[in-house]
């Protein structure tokens, strides 16, 4: 009956793991005897793709989540449109995917395919290319799991409903993040992304120029906002999202929120609500802490949706299938 029952449970336990979806597979030494420079390569690339812009830090870092939470980090959000098949690229929530990250997944490509032809994906370009731009701008440097093949779909229509949006709440992002295994502590971790880049005024004009205007949003950085932001929406530029620090990966996001300077209102409720408020004033306190949050985190978002087997392949150029 023991043995019986403990063999039921094994099962179970393996039933459960293979659910993961390959997951499990991946490792931090993947590529160590194929590719033993691939590492070295990608960070040579980001450092320089860092050095023409600091655009690259953000679009990077950015395009990764967006892969992750559409169809798995499969690298499926780089393919480009063809004619009548529009893909996960042309889908409202990427039009703002700044070039600048699919350039630095490009270059990479071509100088890990110069030394090691078709052994390496893009996705996993995709995770080391997101650790380095972390890494080279202050953040945490951190072991990358690697083992994921490159997805072999990718539709405008699969995006849809599957990323959080500025006026998402916390009950709907913590049913996003969920979804793919991330927790509300994760939620709060990775929003720490918005320490650097910049967003468009549309996502956050509301606050701004709204009647009433958002009570949250602390009035002299309203009105620092409005001196970048035309009230008739008849541009819409961009702001950097932390003005403290913009190029620095940091936890300055967390003091910021502090001081009702969240720049999206989906940052801001972060502090505001009372169920992740105690998260972000011990992270806006202590880096070691933020940092060990978000190491899990994103190593977490990295085993999202992996794809092994006949599930992918080894894309020759990132942005075509094979
Ligand atoms: C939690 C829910 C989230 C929401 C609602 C959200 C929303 C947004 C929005 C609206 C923008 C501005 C886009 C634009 O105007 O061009 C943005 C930018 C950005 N997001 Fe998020 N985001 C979320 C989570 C994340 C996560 C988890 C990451 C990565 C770990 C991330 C990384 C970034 C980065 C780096 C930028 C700047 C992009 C650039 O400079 O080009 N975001 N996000
Ligand atoms: C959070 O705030 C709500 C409403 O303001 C209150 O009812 C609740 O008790 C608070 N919870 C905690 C843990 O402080
Ligand atoms: C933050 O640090 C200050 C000063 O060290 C301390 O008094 C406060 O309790 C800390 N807050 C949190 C939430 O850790
Ligand atoms: C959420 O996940 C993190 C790892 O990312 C873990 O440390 C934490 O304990 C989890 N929180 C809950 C409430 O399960
Ligand atoms: C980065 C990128 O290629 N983004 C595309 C997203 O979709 C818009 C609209 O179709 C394209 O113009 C962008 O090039």
């Amino acid at each position: 009956m023991a043995r019986r029952s403990s063999c039921m449970a094994l099962l179970v336990l393996i039933l459960a793991l293979s659910a993961q979806l390959g997951a499990s597979d991946l490792s931090p030494g993947y590529y160590g005897s194929s590719c033993p420079n691939l590492e070295s390569i990608v960070r040579g690339v980001v450092t320089q793709k860092m050095d023409d812009t600091i655009r690259t830090i953000g679009s990077t870092i950015r395009l990764f989540f967006h892969d992750c939470f559409v169809e798995g980090c499969d690298a499926s959000v780089l393919i480009r449109s063809t004619p009548g098949n529009p893909t996960e690229m042309d889908a409202d929530d990427n039009k703002s995917l700044a070039f600048e990250g699919h350039e630095t997944v490009r270059v990479a490509k071509e100088a890990v395919e110069a030394a090691c032809p078709d052994l390496v994906s893009c996705a996993d370009i995709l995770t080391i290319a997101t650790r380095d731009a972390i890494a080279l701008s202050g953040g945490p440097f951190y072991p990358v799991e690697l083992g994921r093949l490159d997805g072999l779909s990718s539709t405008a229509s699969s995006v849809a409903g599957k990323l959080p949006q500025p006026t998402s709440t916390l009950n709907q992002m913590v049913a996003m993040f969920r979804a793919h295994g991330l927790n509300m502590s994760d939620i709060v971790a990775l929003s720490a992304a918005h320490t650097v880049g910049l967003a468009h005024c549309g996502k956050f004009r509301d606050r701004v120029y709204g009647s009433p205007a958002d009570a949250t949003l602390n009035p002299k950085y309203a009105a620092f906002l409005r001196t970048k932001c035309p009230a008739d929406g008849s541009s819409d530029p961009m702001v950097l999202m932390d003005q403290a620090t913009p190029a620095l990966f940091d936890n300055q996001y967390y003091r910021n929120l502090q001081d009702g300077g969240g720049l999206l209102a989906s940052d801001q409720l972060l502090y505001n609500d009372n169920r992740t408020r105690p998260l972000v004033n011990s992270w806006a306190n202590s880096t070691a802490a933020f940092s060990r949050g978000f190491v899990a985190a994103i190593v977490k978002l990295g085993r999202v949706g992996v794809k092994s087997g006949s599930d992918g392949n080894i894309r020759k150029q990132c942005d075509v299938f094979n």
